[in-house]
């Protein structure tokens, strides 16, 4: 791979986006290796993705804005299918993946980090939808996700102004859950996705699942999936050590003993 980067430590997948000369932008080789890595996680090793970008400027600046400018009307709607679906493919992918903003967070930027399931920044980091002002929609989910981040209001000034907004910003309008110095953001990152591999693969998979599918449908639908999720953790082994751990606990509080959750 040239411009994608994957290592694993202990539970957890790092993706790096590797192309720093032009801030991470994301061109269709970007598109294209980052769905291949997506598809070659092993995940009875892996519990948690962090996704970052190369270098302390920028996390993702930004569709490429070189090789959009050429494009023809039904090439560009391939450019939005090719990104629409690793987007996709990242927002559904059965472990949690955390977005550590590393800096700039711009159009396809902001919108990959939208479709990660927690965003954490750096303190020089930058979010912002400019697409209007170069002559052209959000194109990879931005009108979306943006708003059902942090609601019609704010997303339509955001995505109406064109205007960036900094790592505060996000902060106090909830596009992310929190804000580091930028050299402690990716052991932010690593903590954070410890905690979550800790915890029983299956529930936190299913958790995810019932999530973002009840957030599309109304609140009936919605519990019915969380019925469902929650009932399929029953008789796995997880769910009977995870609480045969607590009760053992109960019993005698000196015996307190990790679980080895299993992904079965
Ligand atoms: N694309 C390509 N190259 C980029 C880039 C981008 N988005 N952003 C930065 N670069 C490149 C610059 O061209 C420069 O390359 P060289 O000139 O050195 O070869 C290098 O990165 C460093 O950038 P600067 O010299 O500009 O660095 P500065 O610190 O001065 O400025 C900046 C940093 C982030 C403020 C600035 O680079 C900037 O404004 N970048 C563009 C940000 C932006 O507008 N991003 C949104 C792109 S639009 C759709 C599908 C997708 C989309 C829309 C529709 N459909 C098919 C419907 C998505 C759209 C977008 O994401």
């Amino acid at each position: 791979m040239e411009f994608v980067l994957y290592e694993v430590k202990d539970a957890v997948g790092i993706i790096t986006i590797n192309r720093e000369k032009a801030l991470n932008a994301l061109n269709s080789q970007v598109l294209d290796e980052l769905s291949a890595t997506l598809d070659g996680v092993d995940l009875n090793a892996v519990r948690c993705l962090i996704l970052t970008g190369a270098g302390e400027k920028s996390f993702v600046a930004g569709a490429d804005i070189g090789e959009m400018s050429t494009l023809s009307k039904a090439e560009g709607e391939a450019f939005g299918k090719k990104g629409n679906d690793v987007f996709l493919k990242l927002e559904k992918f059965p472990i949690p993946v955390i977005a550590a903003v590393n800096g700039f967070a711009l159009g396809g930027g902001c919108e990959i980090s939208m479709s990660c399931d927690i965003r954490i920044c750096s303190d020089n980091a930058m979010f912002g939808q400019p697409e209007v002002g170069l002559g052209i929609t959000p194109g990879f989910g931005g009108t979306q996700r943006l708003a059902r981040l942090v609601g019609a209001g704010m997303a339509k000034q955001m995505i109406y102004t064109a205007r960036n907004i900094k790592a505060d910003e996000a902060l106090r309008i909830g596009l992310v859950n929190a804000v580091y110095p930028q050299a402690e953001l990716m052991d932010a990152a690593l903590k954070m996705a410890n905690g979550i591999a800790a915890q029983a693969p299956i529930a936190v998979r299913n958790c995810k699942k019932a999530i973002n599918e009840g957030l599309q449908v109304s609140i009936d639908e919605g519990v019915a999936i969380e019925e469902k999720l929650f009932g399929d953790c029953f008789e796995t082994e997880d769910q009977k050590a995870g609480m045969g751990n607590f009760l053992k606990k109960k019993d005698d509080p000196t015996k307190v003993k990790v679980v080895s959750f299993q992904n079965k």
